[in-house]
């Protein structure tokens, strides 16, 4: 019943037949990876400086390519984008100036890629992209596509950065080509996710911690809900403001530093709504920290439970829920050997993640699909690791 998802070393062959069949026959030189992430627990909490327990996964963006004399860069998707062409073609800016967003929307990830990348690149190149991370899932399809480019760039041209200015780097690229001012927390896993482990990551220190995650008994199911409503574009830097405005109006630099009590005190200086944003941030941050310590103890129960936790506060308090993730939640948690279930990602559609019993994960899929009012898609799914070269045969 889980959806069948093409192995890297497909997606490589079908993205290296699709560059023999544009280039005359020549093959690429450069392959690459990056993954996509679900978050486990702690949501809207990296652009609070906060904690998130995310991990990498199976699901990944492939690119391949070489180098080329000029300064012409031709990149070419094999993944639907919406009514958008498959291919751009642009010369990289011989004078410093930049290189603009534009159309198709899709090679912006690209294109501020190559603008924020350690060493600009010199000569050009040909690229084609292949990717198994479903489009406005919530499961990071743009941020892999990010990382996956500035690895492929690393093979052209080596740059002198750590893995965390990496993905700082794409991260800058998501906020000047995307628009979307988005925290770090899904180019630092797409960089550094390790396999068999999700990862604390300290969204100020920019630290992480790796928290082992392979039991055998235990799965973890993403379902992804096929709905992405309009609002998720909008509301997000909409609610980044309004914890910016929390913290200030507490006198903190950032929500991470705020206490409940903190919140009590300043709450005349905020509106209602501010309030509750702000009082989510605050407990998602702390639940983060127990979750990740659950976890490490084996406790899945209460992992769960924090998790249930989570949803709950993103609907009621955070409001980046929906009805489609609400119902795939509620249906995950009447079965028996379900630990728990939460929307993940910024929301507003997109997946859920749930961690069950081995031995549940049929009656499980099984009991959503008959109880979720559209056609949900299944991710039976593992910790995999990051970025990474790929071997050519
Ligand atoms: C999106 C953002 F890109 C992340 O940085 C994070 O804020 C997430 O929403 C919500 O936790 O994926």
């Amino acid at each position: 019943m889980a959806d069948s998802v093409p192995t890297v070393s497909e997606l490589f062959a079908a993205a290296r037949r699709r560059y023999e069949q544009l280039f005359g026959g020549d093959a690429p030189l450069i392959a690459v990876c990056a993954p996509g992430r679900v978050n486990l627990i702690g949501e809207h909490t990296d652009y609070n400086q906060g904690f998130v327990l995310p991990m990498a996964l199976p699901l990944v963006t492939v690119v391949v390519g070489s180098q080329t004399c000029g300064r012409d860069v031709t990149v070419v998707t094999a993944t639907e984008h919406a009514d958008e062409p498959h291919r751009v073609d642009f010369s990289l800016p011989a004078d410093g100036a930049p290189l603009a967003p534009g159309l198709p929307r899709w090679a912006n990830y690209v294109k501020g890629v190559i603008e924020h990348y350690r060493a600009p690149p010199v000569t050009g190149f040909r690229a084609v992209i292949a990717s198994s991370v479903p489009l406005g899932g919530g499961l990071s399809s743009s941020a892999s596509l990010e990382v996956a480019f500035y690895t492929f760039l690393q093979q052209l041209q080596p740059d002198d950065g750590d893995k965390v200015s990496k993905a700082v780097a794409c991260q800058q690229a998501e906020h000047s080509h995307a628009g979307v001012p988005c925290g770090i927390m899904d180019q630092f896993v797409s960089v550094l996710g390790r396999e068999g482990h999700a990862l604390l990551i300290d969204c100020r220190s920019l630290e992480a911690t790796l928290v082992p995650l392979a039991d055998p008994g235990l799965i973890i199911l993403i379902t992804n809900s096929n709905v992405k409503h309009s609002l998720s574009g909008s509301e997000y830097p909409l609610r980044r403001r309004r914890c910016e405005e929390a913290a200030s109006a507490m006198g903190k630099s950032s929500l991470r530093d705020a206490t409940m009590k903190d919140l009590e005190e300043a709450s005349d200086r905020m509106d209602e709504v501010t309030v509750r944003r702000a009082r989510h941030v605050i407990d998602e941050i702390e639940r983060t920290v127990q979750a990740a310590d659950a976890l490490r103890r084996g406790e899945y129960k209460e992992f769960g439970r924090l998790m249930v936790e989570s949803h709950n506060s993103l609907r009621d308090l955070y409001e980046v829920s929906c009805r489609e993730l609400d119902e795939l939640v509620s249906a995950a948690l009447e079965v028996e050997g379900v630990y728990g279930s939460r929307m993940t990602g910024g929301g507003f559609g997109g997946c859920t993640v749930t961690l069950l019993q081995a031995g549940a994960i049929d009656r499980t899929m099984l009991h959503i699909q008959e109880r979720y009012s559209g056609t949900p898609t299944f991710y039976v799914t593992t910790p995999s690791e990051g970025a990474r070269v790929l071997s050519l045969p």
